[in-house]
């Protein structure tokens, strides 16, 4: 396992599970919600990539809100710090203990609890997995506005407390904008009722956007009202070489002028992420003639009139080859050739981890700026490592991936904090999407400023009032000690 930040020790403060523990738990979720099965347990405690581990020996499955009130008020008392896991597909370590926390998980609460097919909200219960949503919004005739490679395990929950972006950002904007609502548990049981269903509502601080992306720090999210957009019968997709990175940049431009309002994806990798993919992932190949391109772009467009928005798209494209941003590109002909295109894309994070060790940095930049990065972390890294560059180029959202055969302290050197720095210094985000987890917790003050930081450590506190002094912080003072871990 990748070594985690040494810096941080367990706090002597929070307590070890007891036998009595396990009694209470037991008589308040039966059996089933007590898991302490050693290959559960394993599983919880490893986090997607493999890289980050911890020792919790419990993990919590509550059945609906009261269970969960239940449990935090009881680890409140107990002084028991807690994890809360969603479909444990974050990035960033943020989803598994960092040592011994009881792990809690709200997978069993998967109830679809509403769906209004006039204002397209949604209410269900947090533990959904996006997948499944996806599938019933499409028997209604709907879409969630959230779309990700991990569809098929992350859960709502997970999603809204992360903030996730994904591949239909660029169309359906953040979380921020399409939650309307949620139900929230604090860490001494309190069940905030935010689960409003309304487009507007100003009365007073609106709560529930301090949940979203807050990675469990300030509760376990319970509920989510979503707004969903009707299912629209166009969806068109193209798969382009460009042959320099300006290019990319001026077709993006080209893109939201010509495509406007139906455009609902840019996404772009590199030729060496195009080469990992075709050589990791069994069944992909390269849509477009042989010869290698410096970099590829995915566009999808979705729209109401078939003719008409296919039309526009291969107007933008022969327009696009005949001034030259263009090398090449294909019109996926059907639904399949259209979800091998997105294949390609989706399936680099796990091409990734079978190529072997991988760091990960998820990060915003001017979009002019983006790719200098890549280059100068290539000369930076030599050939001891190869570097990986794709992303949401739409959103100016790079994905930036040192892929090497084995985790290794003197790359690691090389990275960081030379990309948090370069980062910073182009005032970017060192977490676009993915947020800071375990990984990042004490890299904040690269994006946010120190009173920025004092805020939300002083915030966290006043809604937990957990520990009575700020003895539980670590020696960074960073927010990944805080409370719920
Ligand atoms: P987990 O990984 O279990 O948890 C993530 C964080 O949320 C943790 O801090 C956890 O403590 C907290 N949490 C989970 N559930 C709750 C809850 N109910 N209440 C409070 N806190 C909770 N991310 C993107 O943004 N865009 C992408 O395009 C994208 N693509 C991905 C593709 C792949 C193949 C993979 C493996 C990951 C991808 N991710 C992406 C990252 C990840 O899937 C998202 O962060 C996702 O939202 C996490 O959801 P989860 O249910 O798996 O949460
Ligand atoms: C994606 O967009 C995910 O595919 C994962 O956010 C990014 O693998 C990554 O670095
Ligand atoms: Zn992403």
């Amino acid at each position: 396992f990748y070594s985690v930040a040494t810096t941080v020790h367990r706090n002597p403060l929070f307590s070890i599970i007891s036998p009595d523990d396990i009694s209470y738990f037991k008589t308040l979720l039966g059996e089933r919600g007590v898991v302490q099965d050693a290959l559960a347990l394993d599983a919880a405690n490893t986090d997607w990539m493999g890289k980050y581990r911890g020792s919790s020996k419990l993990l919590l499955q509550p059945k609906n809100t009261e269970e969960v009130s239940q449990i935090l008020k009881y680890c409140n008392s107990r002084c028991l710090a807690v994890v809360p896991q969603g479909g444990n597909t974050g990035l960033v370590g943020g989803s598994v203990p960092v040592f011994d926390e009881v792990i809690i998980n709200v997978g069993l609460m998967r109830n679809i609890l509403s769906f209004d097919k006039v204002s397209g909200v949604l209410v269900c219960e947090a533990g959904c997995i996006l997948e499944n949503l996806i599938s019933f919004l499409d028997d209604e005739g709907f879409i969630m506005p959230l779309d990700l490679g991990a569809k098929g395990s992350c859960q709502i929950g997970g999603n809204v407390s992360t903030n996730a972006g994904g591949l239909r950002l660029l169309r359906y904007g953040s979380l921020h904008g399409s939650v309307l609502g949620l139900e929230a548990v604090l860490a001494n049981g309190t069940v905030l009722d935010m689960l409003g269903t309304l487009r507007k509502d100003n009365t007073g601080y609106d709560l529930k956007h301090l949940f979203i992306g807050s990675e469990g720090s300030l509760g376990i999210v319970t509920k989510v009202s979503i707004l969903t957009p009707p299912k629209l019968s166009s969806v068109n997709i193209a798969f382009l070489a460009c042959e320099d990175y300006t290019s990319c940049q001026k077709l993006l431009l080209e893109a939201k002028k010509k495509l406007g309002g139906i455009l609902s994806a840019f996404e772009f990798l590199d030729s060496d992420a195009m080469s990992l993919v075709l050589k990791h992932l069994d069944g992909v190949r390269n849509p477009l003639p042989p010869s290698i391109h410096n970099f590829y772009i995915l566009i999808e467009t979705t729209g109401s009139n078939e003719t008409f928005d296919k039309e526009n798209l291969e107007a933008f494209l022969l327009h696009s080859v005949e001034s030259g941003l263009v090398a090449n590109g294909v019109l996926a002909q059907d639904i399949n050739q259209a979800s091998s295109f997105w294949h390609i894309r989706e399936g680099l994070p796990e091409a990734l981890m079978k190529a072997g060790a991988v760091y990960k940095y998820d990060l915003s930049l001017p979009l002019e700026k983006m790719y200098d990065l890549v280059e100068e972390m290539r000369v930076q890294i030599g050939p001891a490592a190869k570097v990986v560059a794709y992303g949401h180029l739409g959103d100016g959202n790079l994905h930036l991936n040192i892929s090497a055969p084995a985790y290794d302290d003197n790359i690691l050197a090389k990275i960081e904090p030379f990309v948090y720095e370069w980062t910073s210094k182009n005032r970017g985000s060192i977490s676009a999407e993915h947020g800071l987890g375990l990984m990042k917790a004490a890299k904040i003050h690269y994006s946010k400023s120190p009173e920025t930081v004092r805020l939300m450590i002083d915030f966290d506190y006043c809604v937990f009032e957990l520990l009575p002094d700020t003895s539980c912080l670590d020696d960074n003072h960073s927010i990944i000690c805080l409370c719920l871990s």
